[in-house]
């Protein structure tokens, strides 16, 4: 240790980093005997002990050889909803598909009547336990949708909930209006006429409120079109708000390929993503977020196109997809396990995906997603031997202590 002591206040000493580095040449970016030193919230040094400049912390962690992560990023939530889909899970039981339900009226569209029925008080205090669970197994950044209201008031409720969330609990959220999530009855069979009021007067409200940071669309059969997704994608990017796509889930539509051109973040789901789509997301650096708790709760058989993603460079992140419908799930360590038994993602590969890859796809990969100096101090600590672990176990939480902003 040489020079002038660095100013941080905060330094961890006794870790072994995992810092997803894309600079470094290792697996997980590992470092054996690592320090991370923090200054206001944010990492001012990351790397082994044998080439850190000399510190002068007020405080000192020892970590025991324990594992260091960046803090998770959980960058595909539905979380701020009302009621639960307990009975739809029955009556598929019984052999009723998704796709039935949500023709017969149920589907998102229960949600939808339970979402408007619901006070704001209420809304926040159910995700707020959901939310509670993601932060438990290491989580730091969520991204929340709206999508249950499918009208103004109800939608801007839902962002206001999300919102009030990232203010009143130590974990960053970035909010995502999903306006164009279903189409609701009173405008049945006239998706087009909804869809125009989503790309008008209701982003004009959300961007006037500054209630969202991104606009999704799910761009299927049961929801909406291409040229009706491309409308409210025009509209979303005439007012500075960045895109992103729930596509190819069930069919393929081309919906990934539309989003790529017009320079989403990410396009999500991909279960039936083709080459030229694969290809047009390489090209435009859109990411692709897989969400294996949509795939195994709704048993579906068409995996995404992995090793395409692979070949072409497409970044792979991960998400838990929670919502009541398709993805009960608010476990991101379930969600690593079932990326690597159900997609055959390796170890390392997933652990990408909660935090490197999903920091690009919220386009916050200057400020989060690795360990690295001038990044937010967002660290998750871990009682595990080695990384792998964290993708390995079933329903067993090894979280030591969770860091968000250096506190
Ligand atoms: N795809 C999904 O899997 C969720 N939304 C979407 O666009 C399902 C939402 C729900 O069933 O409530
Ligand atoms: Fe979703």
């Amino acid at each position: 240790m040489t020079g002038k002591p660095l100013r941080c206040d905060k330094v961890w000493t006794g870790a072994r980093l995992a810092t997803m580095s894309a600079a470094s040449p290792l697996p997980y970016g590992a470092i054996e005997d690592g320090i991370v030193a923090a200054r206001d919230g944010r990492i001012v040094w990351a790397g082994p002990r044998s080439e850190a400049p000399a510190f002068d912390p007020a405080e000192t962690i020892d970590c025991g050889r324990r594992w260091i992560t960046p803090g998770l990023i959980d960058c595909h939530t539905h979380l701020v909803y009302g009621g639960d889909r307990a009975h739809e899970f029955e009556l598929r039981l019984q052999g009723a598909s998704y796709e039935e339900i949500a023709r017969a009226g149920g589907g998102i569209l229960s949600t939808v009547k339970a979402t408007r029925a619901a006070s704001e008080a209420e809304l926040f205090a159910s995700a707020d336990r959901r939310l509670a669970a993601l932060m438990a197994e290491g989580v730091t950044t969520v991204e929340i949708k709206s999508g249950y209201g499918l009208e103004m008031d109800a939608e801007l409720k839902q962002l206001a909930v999300a919102r009030r969330l990232g203010r009143e609990r130590p974990v960053t959220v970035r909010t995502t209006f999903l306006g164009a999530h279903a189409v609701p009855p009173e405008f049945k069979g006239r998706s087009g006429d909804y869809a125009d009021l989503v790309a008008g007067p209701m982003l004009d409200a959300v961007a006037a409120q500054g209630l969202a940071d991104a606009v999704d669309v799910f761009c299927e059969g049961i929801a909406f079109s291409p040229d009706e997704t491309a409308r409210v994608f025009a509209a979303a990017r005439a007012r500075g708000l960045a895109i992103k796509i729930h596509a190819e889930q069930l069919s393929n539509l081309g919906g990934a390929r539309l989003a790529a051109e017009m320079g989403a973040l990410s396009a999500d789901h991909l279960e039936y993503l083709d080459e030229a789509g694969v290809i047009a997301m390489a090209k435009a650096g859109t990411v692709a977020v897989i969400l294996p708790g949509a795939f195994y709760f709704l048993r579906e058989t068409q995996r995404p196109p992995i090793d395409l993603l692979r070949r072409h460079g497409v970044p792979i992140a991960l998400a838990t997809d929670a919502n009541p419908g398709s993805s009960p799930l608010t476990s991101p360590l379930l969600v690593m396990n079932m990326a690597c038994t159900l997609f055959r993602l390796t170890p390392e590969e997933a652990l990408a995906g909660l935090t490197r890859h999903a920091a690009q796809a919220l386009g916050l990969q200057d400020q989060i997603g690795t360990l690295e100096a001038g990044k937010a101090c967002d660290l998750a600590i871990w009682d595990i031997e080695r990384p792998a672990e964290l993708a390995y176990r079933i329903g067993f939480n090894p979280l030591h202590a969770r860091i968000r902003n250096g506190q």
